[in-house]
């Protein structure tokens, strides 16, 4: 049995679950040594075998509760006809939709597509292998951009402080709904077939939410996640959901309400008592994820960590001791101490 997964299915568990956004990634020089064979970060992503080595480091190295599904959120419109290229410094550049590119020509029928789903599906089958080997009790996440946030690279075309771009562009054209249309369906397929191919769990990263105004947040989060998840819980009832609106400050108590996810997953700006009062999570069976600042784990100071650690569990798992996934408030960054991550999880096993 997964204490990540009892958690989810609202069972009470003996130790506190955690796992870690982008939990393989720079910050550990095994994932640096096969990263360097890869120029083409896509295509690092869809080569199963690299991706499912990355997709195991962590569990070798620390003691945590799941894997994640080595891949990438821009998968989806790469799949969908969109050029992807990671650029050293700058980050993802893709080739500009309505811009460059026009709606009707993004598709999910295609080659393209179910090659993209091709290549995912057998890392999760070569992962899931390793799995039943050497790490019988880890669950596996899969997952998947949110739509909201996957439109505002593919509009913006790249990253940015604020997507103005793309948040004006869902304001003056209708066709934006199309974009949402297109990529809630793309993102059930490639949901279902990560399901269909072993995952446990899935996540969805509304990376990007926090920027929208109350009325796109309802029409562009909350709406096409519930569409989702819907969907999904239709064809596999068993298989949580956890979403991760970052940024929604108080809209998160909507978000949890609405969705329908199992688990709302957040940030480290959000106060952990204004959640323990605002959202309802016994009556409706919702999971907590959250919340410690990533930045914690590149500090010096092993007491604000401690701190940090502290304030979460206190409010957030002594009194149930269920219904409580640690984890981070975003992804490790690239100057994450590795002894840090040792400490954060040594101190939670003697919780
Ligand atoms: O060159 C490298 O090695 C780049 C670093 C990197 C990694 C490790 C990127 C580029 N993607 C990933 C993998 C990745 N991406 C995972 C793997 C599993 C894990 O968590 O260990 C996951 C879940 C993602 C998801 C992802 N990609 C998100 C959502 C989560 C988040 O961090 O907010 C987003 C926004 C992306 C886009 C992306 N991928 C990579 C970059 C540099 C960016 C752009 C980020 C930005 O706009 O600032």
């Amino acid at each position: 049995m997964n204490i990540l997964l009892d958690t989810l299915n609202y069972k009470k568990v003996s130790k506190v679950p955690i796992w870690l956004m982008r939990q393989a990634g720079r910050y550990l020089p095994e994932y640096m040594e096969i990263r360097k064979n890869y120029k083409d970060f896509i295509k690092f992503c869809l080569t199963p075998d690299a991706a499912s080595e990355v997709t195991l480091q962590p569990l070798k190295r620390f003691d945590l509760d799941a894997a994640i599904i080595f891949a990438d959120i821009l998968l989806v419109p790469f799949g969908l006809g969109v050029e992807v290229n990671f650029v050293e410094k700058k980050g993802p550049i893709l080739s500009k939709v309505f811009d460059e590119i026009s709606i009707n020509d993004l598709s999910f029928e295609t080659e393209r597509f179910d090659n993209v789903c091709k290549s995912v599906s057998q890392t999760i089958l070569m992962t899931k292998t390793q799995l039943k080997k050497s790490f019988s009790d880890k669950a596996l996440i899969g997952f998947a951009g949110a739509p909201w946030t996957v439109a505002a690279y593919m509009i913006e075309g790249s990253s940015s402080k604020d997507f103005e771009k793309a948040r004006r562009f869902a304001y003056d054209n209708e066709d934006f709904n199309h974009l949402i249309e297109k990529l809630i369906a793309a993102t059930i397929k490639y949901v279902s077939i990560q399901i269909e191919s072993g995952v446990d769990v899935i996540k969805l990263f509304d990376s990007w939410a926090g920027i929208l105004s109350v009325e796109q947040f309802r029409k562009f989060v909350i709406e096409p996640t519930k569409r989702i998840v819907d969907e999904i819980k239709l064809k596999y009832p068993k298989t949580p959901i956890i979403g991760f609106p970052k940024g929604a400050s108080i809209l998160l108590k909507e978000y949890a309400e609405k969705t329908g996810v199992d688990c709302v997953a957040f940030d480290h700006t959000v106060p952990v008592d204004w959640v323990k009062q605002n959202i309802k999570t016994k009556s409706s069976r919702l999971v907590l994820q959250g919340n410690l600042d990533n930045v914690l784990l590149t500090c010096d100071n092993i007491e604000s960590l401690k701190d940090g650690i502290n304030n979460i569990i206190n409010n957030l798992w002594l009194n149930d001791k269920s219904g409580f996934i640690f984890n981070l408030g975003h992804g490790c960054l690239v100057n994450t101490k590795i002894k840090n991550v040792e400490f954060l999880i040594e101190e939670l096993r003697n919780f």
